[in-house]
């Protein structure tokens, strides 16, 4: 990575950039939401392109001069209509919280009921939290997990849309280790004439690699993220059936947004192009297999993995049995170079800032190039260090370890 002129420029972000990107070099990442983009991705985001403004769509823009950029945003939304056998795509939201709320005001009016997953158990801030805009706006009514299996209620599920009739049935999480049965949840949605809108966040490179049901086919609206298994840039997109395309691309334009980010446009459609190889699909299915090694390296060191195990790229590890809490995990494992988050585990007894679990995902490493045998490693430093996290000698020696690991799993150059 060469910074020659902002080197001279800006000493203080150039050290910021740089000490970040060491950070990334040194450590082992293990963020269930976070990955390692190609440098395809990285210079179609650094590119001139950010220069131009394109409000509009392609062929109908508000500014002379996106001949070019019309392109790209094109390429973008037919790569990813082929990646997932979507009828309309808009790629031009944001972040995947920009596409979620795009829905909810193309299709609801203020007041209007959505079910979706309680953050407590797996769902997310953008899904009605009380201080997120869908919260304050809409009314929010949600499902959690079964106290016994950990794992969705679709029989919950339904009798609360039976109760509630939300004009959208939300499914989708960004802590759940399970598969999602969308049949069931189009079933429970034509049951109540709930529309189904699926955030894919997490799965989208699962579902491409048909390693998850898909809800393309069956739900109105999908959204998603580009950065988490999909390995793009930081962005979101919707996919809806063609009768919603009008209604969902004002929503995005000009309801909730200004000029696109056409630099980042370009890095999805990079990003999708990659998608759309066999290589990613191979891809995918060793996130899976490190993903289940994981849990099951954890489980054989005595941790209990929420749900009892896995299903796709990320886990929840209950330390309730282990004297430590989620905080103190995750600061001791930053010590120690192995970076996860603190997480609610379902019923969890302590406060969101504090609680009882971490959760751990595996795209960011399996982009690095690992394998089982080095899942079942880390699998050993997590718990060296969650058994002495207040050690320095034991931080010390795991900071070492992963020192050594890493070396055979370079990532970026820095000259
Ligand atoms: N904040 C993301 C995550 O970590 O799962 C979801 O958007």
């Amino acid at each position: 990575m060469m910074f020659e002129r902002l080197k001279k420029t800006d000493p203080e972000i150039y050290r910021a950039i740089i000490d970040e990107t060491k950070r990334q070099n040194d450590n082992i990442e293990l963020i269930a939401s976070e990955n390692f983009v190609d440098t395809g991705v990285l210079e179609a985001q650094g590119s001139a392109l950010t220069n131009k403004y394109a409000e509009g769509y392609p062929s109908a823009r508000w500014y002379g001069g996106c001949e070019y950029v019309d392109v790209v945003e094109t390429l973008a939304i037919e790569r990813a209509k082929k990646l997932f056998g979507a009828e309309h795509v808009n790629v031009q939201p944001h972040s995947g919280t920009t596409a979620n709320s795009a829905v909810y005001l193309a299709m609801l009016k203020p007041g209007d009921t959505i079910l979706a997953m309680d953050l407590a158990c797996g769902g997310h801030l953008s899904h009605g939290h009380k201080l997120n805009f869908s919260g304050k706006f809409f009314k929010i009514v949600t499902y959690g997990v079964n106290k016994k299996t950990e794992m969705l209620d679709y029989g919950e599920i339904r009798a609360k849309a039976i109760e509630h009739k939300p004009k959208i049935i939300l499914s989708g999480a960004s802590a759940y280790p399970r598969t999602i049965d969308f049949d069931k949840l189009r079933d429970i949605c034509d049951e109540t004439g709930a529309m189904h809108m699926s955030d894919i966040a997490h799965i989208a490179g699962l579902i491409v690699a048909g390693l998850h049901p898909s809800p393309v086919p069956t739900a109105e609206f999908v959204t998603s993220t580009t950065h988490k298994t999909l390995r793009g840039p930081r962005s979101g997109f919707i996919m809806c059936k063609k009768e919603f395309a009008r209604k969902i691309d004002v929503a995005v334009f000009p309801g909730l947004q200004g000029g696109p980010l056409m630099h980042v446009i370009a890095a999805k459609a990079v990003a999708f192009k990659y998608a759309l190889s066999g290589e990613f699909k191979e891809y995918q299915k060793q996130i899976l297999k490190n993903s289940k090694t994981l849990a099951a390296s954890m489980e054989e060191l005595g941790y209990r993995i929420v749900s009892g195990g896995t299903d796709n790229h990320l886990m929840l590890v209950d330390l309730t049995g282990k004297n430590i809490t989620g905080k103190e995990a995750a600061s001791a494992l930053d010590k120690a170079r192995i970076t996860v988050n603190k997480n609610l585990i379902p019923f969890d007894k302590q406060k969101p800032a504090v609680a009882s679990g971490i959760r751990l995902g595996t795209p960011a490493m399996t982009t690095r190039g690992m394998r089982e045998g080095e899942m079942k490693l880390i699998a050993a430093l997590i718990d060296k260090v969650l058994t002495d996290p207040q050690d320095a000698k034991t931080i010390g020696s795991v900071r070492k370890e992963v020192k050594d690991m890493l070396k055979s799993f370079p990532l970026y150059r820095i000259d």
